[in-house]
């Protein structure tokens, strides 16, 4: 057996401490980079692909039983740090630990960048009921405020129901976004505009999204998804999804931009 240097194992702890105390993570994979702020409300505030940053806002909210929800930053972080999981250069996994009063919530995000012209970021979110004898009842939020194409508005933003687990929102240029929540299925969903979700969701008052899918824009669009939580003692829900994004090639961004026009010019005929 190799028998470590005590030098060596102190610096990996120090080295260890200096990851969790981070302010902000950063992940990169190919074409594609994320910041990660475990300890305020900007959460995941950057999804660079190909140069550009798509992304305003994504993070989390919890609310106990049917009391008013909190930010996760708002729990107890207990860890945060990155990882090179796949071995080319870049940490593209993020994993990050919160506790609140009788449950912890692991989150981990993958980014998967391309040599092209797409990136993905793939989540896992763990929900632990630490209690041996008490259920649990929590609602779980997930916030999005995508600004495609590097520019606040874009062209439309929907939910597919049913069953009401896939979001969409595409930009005049034909950038694209879907995400899937795969399991489980939200229990209620919502597409907006502006600043309304992110406001019901820091109000201080127990939020239920309003179950609107859209279509909504051209505009400022947001979605969130919310999960009714409820475990017995000891157990634990596993909530995974995956985001997508497309940048079309410059013949099919035209072609979307085309039909985007047509469309607006049918509306325009129909009034
Ligand atoms: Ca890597
Ligand atoms: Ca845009
Ligand atoms: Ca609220
Ligand atoms: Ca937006």
């Amino acid at each position: 057996m190799r028998v470590r240097h005590p030098l060596t194992v102190a610096l990996a702890v120090l080295f260890l401490s200096a990851t969790v105390n981070a302010a902000s993570l950063s992940l990169a994979d190919k074409n594609s980079t994320v910041t990660i702020d475990p300890s305020s409300q900007a959460g995941v505030s950057d999804w660079h692909v190909n140069g550009t940053d798509h992304l305003a806002q994504q993070w989390f909210w919890v609310g106990s039983g049917s009391g008013p929800e909190v930010s996760l930053d708002a729990l107890t972080l207990n860890s945060a740090s990155t990882s090179d999981d796949d071995f080319d250069p870049g940490d593209e996994v993020a994993r990050l630990a919160y506790s609140g009063t009788g449950f912890d919530i692991n989150v981990t995000l993958e980014l998967t960048g391309s040599n092209g012209t797409s990136s993905k970021i793939g989540e896992i979110i763990e929900i632990i009921n630490t209690s041996s004898t008490q259920s649990l009842s929590l609602r779980f939020f997930q916030y999005n405020d995508l600004e495609l194409g590097g520019t606040q508005d874009d062209a439309l933003g929907y939910i597919i129901t049913p069953p009401g687990n896939t979001a969409i929102q595409a930009d005049l240029g034909g950038v694209f976004v879907s995400e899937t929540a795969a399991t489980p299925v939200p229990d209620h969903r919502e597409v907006a505009l502006g600043a309304a979700t992110l406001t019901s969701l820091n109000d201080g008052v127990a939020t239920t999204l309003s179950d609107n899918t859209g279509p909504l824009g051209p505009g400022d669009l947001t979605w969130a998804f919310q999960w009714d939580v409820n475990l017995p003692a000891d157990g634990t829900l596993i909530i995974s999804k995956n985001k997508n994004l497309t940048i079309p090639t410059p013949a099919a961004g035209l072609a979307g931009t085309a039909l985007l026009a047509l469309a607006a010019a049918r509306r325009r005929r129909a009034l």
